[in-house]
């Protein structure tokens, strides 16, 4: 191999923190592309996703990971390892914050983080939202509990900030061969993709528990020159929930429909079919059968 090969640098760069800090927001603005699904609600992310940037001489592999919550149901649980599994196979650790969150929603993982020896850089993001006064205080707390981490106030969706985060994540990569070829993007196949933009409006649309409740598969995928031909299954936990789900006449489910197929012609820069079809499992949240066939397990 020659000598160009071997300063190569790549590496895992795991993003965890609390819910609705904006984990996903800067994963997308780091790949300048809508992988992740983004939105007000806490618990948006329910799996791990791997976005791959690549540059002349390097690649970064970001990790997407669900909010740090206290698990309620079986379906929380497998959330949360798979966020305890993001501390232990990164190279570089990136805690995402916000000026009005000032603790981990879990003490063991702020002790795992004061005990790592492994980079960390803590963003505090949103600042657009903030007075400077109380990032200062926010500032001094991290350095108060987190030590040896660097810190950096940005704002993912406003891209402030981001290019000096992105220049020392580079810096802090080790020097490694690629882990992925240079046109992947991510390790998540397109049906995972058009599940998760569909659960993305169904969190925007509706309310309370119903987002919650939902979980997404894509039946069909099939692709031809001009179209991609998509059928996806909806699942709520009961009878009462897909009422609302579909309303009146359809009407609520046909705007889930056309939302969401007008994000994923841009997304794959094609012309989309898309049908819904809704089902109820009864408690699939707490079913481990369920859970495992939804890939919330292995
Ligand atoms: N004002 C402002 N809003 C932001 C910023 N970054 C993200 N947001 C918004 O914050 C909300 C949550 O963003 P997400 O990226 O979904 O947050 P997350 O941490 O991935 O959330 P979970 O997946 O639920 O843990 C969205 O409405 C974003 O548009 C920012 O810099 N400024
Ligand atoms: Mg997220």
């Amino acid at each position: 191999m020659s000598e160009n090969t071997s300063k190569f640098k790549a590496g895992f760069v795991n993003i965890i923190g609390n819910p609705n800090t904006g984990k996903s927001t800067f994963l997308n603005r780091m790949l300048d592309y809508d992988l992740a699904i983004t939105t007000p609600k806490a618990q948006t992310t329910r799996h791990r996703i791997l976005g791959i940037v690549n540059g002349p001489d390097y690649q970064i592999v970001f990790s997407d990971t669900p909010g740090i919550i206290r698990p309620a149901y079986k379906m929380q649980e497998l959330m949360m390892e798979k966020v305890r599994e993001a501390l232990e196979d990164a190279d570089i650790l990136l805690l995402m914050t916000t000026p009005d969150d000032d603790e981990l929603r879990d003490e063991s993982l702020l002790e795992a983080l004061q005990k790592t020896e492994k980079p960390l850089l803590v963003l505090i993001n949103k600042i657009d939202l903030t007075k400077q006064e109380i990032l200062e205080q926010r500032i001094d707390r991290w350095k108060q509990q987190l030590p040896k981490a660097e810190i950096y106030p940005v704002s993912a969706l406003h891209g402030f900030g981001l290019d000096e985060v992105k220049k020392r994540i580079i810096e802090l990569l080790p020097e490694s061969p690629p882990y992925f070829e240079a046109d992947q993007i991510t390790d998540r196949s397109e049906r995972f993709l058009v599940s998760e933009k569909i659960r993305e409006k169904i969190l925007q649309f509706y309310k309370q528990e119903i987002p919650y409740a939902v979980e997404v598969r894509v039946e069909a995928f099939k692709e031809t020159d001009d179209l991609i031909r998509i059928r996806a299954e909806i699942f709520v936990e009961r009878n009462s929930q897909k009422g609302i789900l579909i309303g009146r006449g359809g009407q609520a489910l046909k705007r889930v429909g056309q939302a969401a197929r007008k994000d994923l012609e841009k997304l794959f820069g094609k012309k989309v079919f898309l049908e819904l079809f809704v089902k109820v499992r009864k408690n699939w949240r707490k079913d481990e059968g369920w859970l495992r066939r939804f890939g919330y397990k292995q």
